[in-house]
């Protein structure tokens, strides 16, 4: 296993920070490099700064550490997406590319890149979405991730890349921050409980959305990443199943441990994205083809959120 170099670009944020933590513990600290744009006040290392849309550095650095797979985590998420579309499209898109031509060269042997529930549209059906479904996206966010997951399928059959993926639901976690998503507010609501025992959600109470305690997504990444190649069936991404709940939900369980909690809703521009995404997943395919299984239920990984955020 340690034979393997694995490079993460965009390792500072929500996801980065906590995969690195567990790449580390399986294949050793030196060989997993970690990059972003941002460097952090206590950084792990080794770390490299980079932009992935500078292509010329990426490529710098996959040779000086002799990188073998990559884990593409810097995008724009669907709520900052909205706000800078243009920039959006170029750093969602054309990061991928630059990723999917190192494997295509064949200077890097495997590429892990998230997709997203984003993918989904209004037509999508809603509860129970499958894997093969009516796809129309109308985020610029969905957008990307759609020709993101074409593209992927593309390279794997036109090229022989071996790329993976699944489509992420919100992911909730206490060790990092999210970075600007629609379902960001599953993870402040537990900051704000335990500082002030209120939270203004800006989603409406009945706003349901598939969800997913990060330890669960954390198992499933590097579980698709090790599956042998031949049972990784579907090229663009795999649905995932976890969690599915709304607000009112999620307040009630909250408040099985702190009693007086209260939630108040003032729906913003992010109530009209989270309405056109589906509300729970199939994931029948992922189950079948490399064995996926969540762990956490909204109660097991609240007692676990409550436990852990230690109040600012
Ligand atoms: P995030 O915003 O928390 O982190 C992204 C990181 O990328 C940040 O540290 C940022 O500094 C870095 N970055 C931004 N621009 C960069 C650039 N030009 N070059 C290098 N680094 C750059 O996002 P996240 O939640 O960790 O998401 C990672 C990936 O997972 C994204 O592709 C996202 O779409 C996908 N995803 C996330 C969720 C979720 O709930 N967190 C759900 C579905 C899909
Ligand atoms: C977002 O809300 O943008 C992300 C996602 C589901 O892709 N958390």
């Amino acid at each position: 296993m340690s034979t393997e170099r694995i490079l993460i670009i965009g390792s500072n944020g929500q996801i980065g920070l906590e995969l690195a933590e567990n790449l580390r513990k399986l294949y050793g600290s030196e060989n997993v490099i970690c990059s972003d744009v941002r460097k952090l006040d206590h950084q792990i290392e080794p770390f490299e700064s980079l932009d992935i849309l500078d292509q010329t550095k990426l490529y710098e650095i996959v040779k000086k550490y002799n990188i073998t797979q990559v884990y593409l985590l810097a995008a724009l998420l669907s709520a900052t997406a909205e706000k800078n579309p243009k920039f959006a499209w170029d750093l969602n898109m054309n990061g991928l590319f630059h990723v999917l031509d190192l494997a295509k060269e064949g200077i890097i042997n495997k590429i892990y890149w998230p997709s997203s529930i984003a993918v989904f549209g209004p037509s999508t059906p809603r509860v129970n979405t499958p894997q093969y479904t009516v796809m129309e996206p109308n985020t610029i966010y969905g957008i990307s991730k759609q020709a993101g997951e074409r593209y992927c399928e593309y390279y794997h059959q036109k090229h022989g890349v071996d790329v993976r993926s699944i489509r992420y639901p919100g992911l909730i976690g206490w060790k990092s921050a999210p970075g600007g998503g629609t379902t960001d507010y599953a993870v402040h609501i537990y900051h704000e409980a335990l500082k002030n025992k209120t939270y203004q959600c800006f989603l409406s109470a009945e706003t349901a959305l598939p969800m997913m305690y990060m330890p669960d997504a954390i198992r499933a990444t590097i579980e698709l990443m090790e599956a042998p190649a031949e049972q990784v069936k579907i090229r663009s991404s795999y649905n995932l199943g976890g969690i599915s709940f709304n607000p009112e939900e999620i307040a009630a369980s909250i408040r099985k441990h702190i009693p007086s909690f209260t939630i108040s809703y003032q729906p913003d521009f992010r109530q009209a994205i989270a309405d056109s995404w589906p509300q729970s997943i199939d994931d029948t395919e992922a189950r079948n083809h490399w064995g996926w299984k969540p762990a956490f239920d909204l109660d097991s990984m609240t007692k676990e959120m409550l436990e852990n955020i230690k109040p600012a």
